[in-house]
């Protein structure tokens, strides 16, 4: 009885305090390097309304460091800082789109804890996208930081674990961007996610107490609170495009790259021009997941499906100059 009482209370501990990514440069963590090939565009444009630099006091002033320029294109320690509740809204030269696994990034200008890599100092921000730059929707955001201790910018304790954190702008250090999937807001209404033309960051009030933001389980979000100076609260650096409606097919690939039959049957043939080098082709399936990746040449490779599932895969060649992803039926 004993034992499955201790069974019981783990799984209900589990199911409670799921863990997430790690920070940057732990094993398992999602964040994506500034410098990734994957990013194929940056935010062009950004608006913003700042917030006090201590919510409820407005002797204080409003945050001032940086302006919207900060927020425009790479990573590069410039910032935008949002103070208490402020909004900044993101614009892009072409609509983002729900491909394959995360779709962009947010950068912050957080920092490790020397002492311990699992930590860092962090400051969060809810993320929204919209179709159409008025209808906002929010990425379920998760917090698991205590929220009975104040994390504090000037005393211990300041540091949060990225594992207890989830679709919070922020969560990981400089340098390293948060990544978000739109396959998470599929089904939600008046949003279409291949076609996304604004990202907003709503910062984090970290208050404990009454003036505090609520994560999407009504928890409050524990991050280093108040912060009254110019810097205070989100700091915005960057915004990078993972999916891009402009890169949904890069023409000189598409138009050159035979993929047939389609509806496949066991076999594949993946027809590539000469002069294309050396690339990688990628299947996956609808939920994401990688089933099969595999170096591919110029000229024609035939490629076994037996041990793949029937119906809908992708099919994405990467090469130097671009990349093509086809729709592919699987009839087995
Ligand atoms: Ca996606
Ligand atoms: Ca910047």
């Amino acid at each position: 009885m004993k034992g499955i009482l201790i069974a019981l209370c783990l799984l209900l501990s589990g199911a409670v305090q799921a863990q997430y990514a790690p920070q940057a440069g732990v094993v398992g963590t999602t964040a994506i390097p500034k410098t990734s090939s994957l990013f194929q565009a940056w935010a062009t444009r950004c608006d913003v309304q700042r917030g006090l630099q201590q919510i409820g006091n407005m002797a204080g002033g409003y945050a001032s460091l940086g302006d919207t320029s900060a927020a425009i294109g790479a990573p590069d320690g410039n910032v935008l800082s949002l103070g208490d509740a402020g909004v900044a809204t993101v614009f892009f030269k072409d609509a983002l789109r729900n491909g394959t696994g995360a779709d962009f990034a947010v950068f912050e200008n957080g920092f490790a804890n020397v002492l311990n890599p699992e930590e860092a100092f962090l400051e969060l921000a809810f993320v929204e996208v919209s179709s159409d730059g008025v209808h906002f929707t929010r990425f379920p955001a998760i917090s698991q930081t205590q929220d009975t201790v104040q994390l504090s910018s000037t005393a211990a304790p300041s540091y949060t674990t990225a594992r207890q954190l989830h679709n919070l702008a922020g969560k990981y250090i400089a340098g390293f961007g948060t990544p978000f999937d739109l396959q998470e807001l599929v089904d939600s209404p008046g949003l279409d996610v291949q076609h996304i033309i604004a990202v907003r960051l709503i910062d984090v009030v970290g208050a404990i107490g009454a003036d505090g933001s609520l994560d999407a389980q009504g928890r409050k979000v524990n991050d280093p609170f108040p912060t009254p100076f110019p810097s205070s609260g989100f700091d915005l650096d960057a915004v990078g495009v993972i999916h891009s409606t402009a890169t949904t097919v890069v023409p000189t690939l598409a138009t050159d790259i035979s993929v047939y039959p389609n509806p496949a049957g066991a076999t594949l043939d993946v027809r590539v021009p000469d002069g294309f080098g050396t690339g990688l082709l990628s299947l996956y399936a609808p939920s994401g997941a990688c089933l099969r990746q595999n170096a591919i040449h110029s000229g024609t490779t035939r490629l076994s499906l037996q041990e793949l599932p029937a119906g809908l895969l992708f099919l994405r060649l990467q090469f130097q100059n671009g990349y093509s992803c086809t729709k592919l039926l699987l009839h087995q």
